[in-house]
């Protein structure tokens, strides 16, 4: 005889961020700045970061007149003295780092063959070893805290699969994909959860270039079963989940959010 197996009704508050603080690299804009609204409205305070002090300010005043919980951080990932720097800031006005999501990200399009050494640094040193500066320093006060923490770090469609003319930032967002399930490998143990988001194409700043290419435009709307361009608030549903109790027992994994990109031929 089948047991009536009630399932207990989903808790819909383990999704609530409310009293959590999360900083956002690169939120002035685009994935991040959305992914900031996400956020905000499931109740985190939010620590705005960029490398420009004007467009930090605007942002945190942006997210403020949202009526959001809303401070800026001035800093370059790529630097790791301003990094520590910032870090002890938030150390010095009590702020603590409950949820850290390694938005920040360079792009740079050009053939290897082209490509200088100094361009290939800067988009690794932004894109993956960023990630692990700025993650390094919150994952040290999540442990020393002694009550977990959440760490998001955002992939891409190269996290899977290469593109000509951006083996740097294919580099980085594959590397960006291990280093995610490094981190859950070290930090899982002190109730940490690292996973990654890998938005497909998305309409952003970064992107300008292709959107308004008509060959390329067309490429995307014919790549993936959507038939269009991602939007950035598309990505703020997975972070969300993320960055929330709901996700508890999830950890090293990678979410697309592509239209289904990576998973149809
Ligand atoms: C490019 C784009 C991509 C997208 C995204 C795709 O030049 O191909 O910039 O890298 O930004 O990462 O997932």
């Amino acid at each position: 005889m089948e047991k009536n197996i009630m399932a207990a009704p989903l808790d819909t508050s383990l999704f609530n961020l409310s009293g959590r603080t999360a900083l956002i690299t690169g939120s002035v804009r685009g994935i991040g700045q959305a992914l900031a609204d996400g956020l905000a409205a499931a109740g985190a305070r939010i620590v705005v970061n960029g490398r420009r002090e004007a467009a930090v300010a605007a942002a945190v005043d942006r997210l403020s007149a949202q009526g959001c919980a809303a401070l800026g951080s001035v800093f370059d990932v790529s630097d790791e003295a301003s990094v520590i720097q910032a870090f002890e800031a938030l150390d010095a006005q009590g702020i603590e780092v409950d949820i850290l999501i390694n938005n920040a990200g360079v792009q740079f399009r050009k053939p290897m063959v082209e490509l200088a050494v100094e361009d290939w640094r800067r988009v690794v040193d932004t894109n993956l070893t960023g990630a692990f500066i700025v993650a390094r320093q919150a994952a040290r006060r999540m442990i020393a805290r002694g009550r977990g923490g959440k760490i998001i770090n955002i992939g891409s469609l190269t996290s899977e699969a290469a593109r000509a003319t951006v083996a740097p930032y294919t580099a980085a967002k594959g590397g960006i994909k291990l280093l995610t399930r490094a981190m859950a490998a070290e930090w899982a143990q002190f109730d940490i959860q690292a996973n990654a988001i890998g938005p497909g194409y998305i309409l952003t700043e970064m992107n300008t270039a292709l959107i308004e290419n008509p060959e390329f435009d067309a490429w995307v709307k014919s790549s993936n079963p959507a038939g269009r361009w991602g939007r950035p608030d598309e990505l703020a549903g997975t972070a969300v989940y993320l960055a929330s109790a709901a996700s508890n027992y999830v950890n090293g994994q990678i979410i697309y959010v592509d239209g289904g990109w990576l998973s149809v031929l």
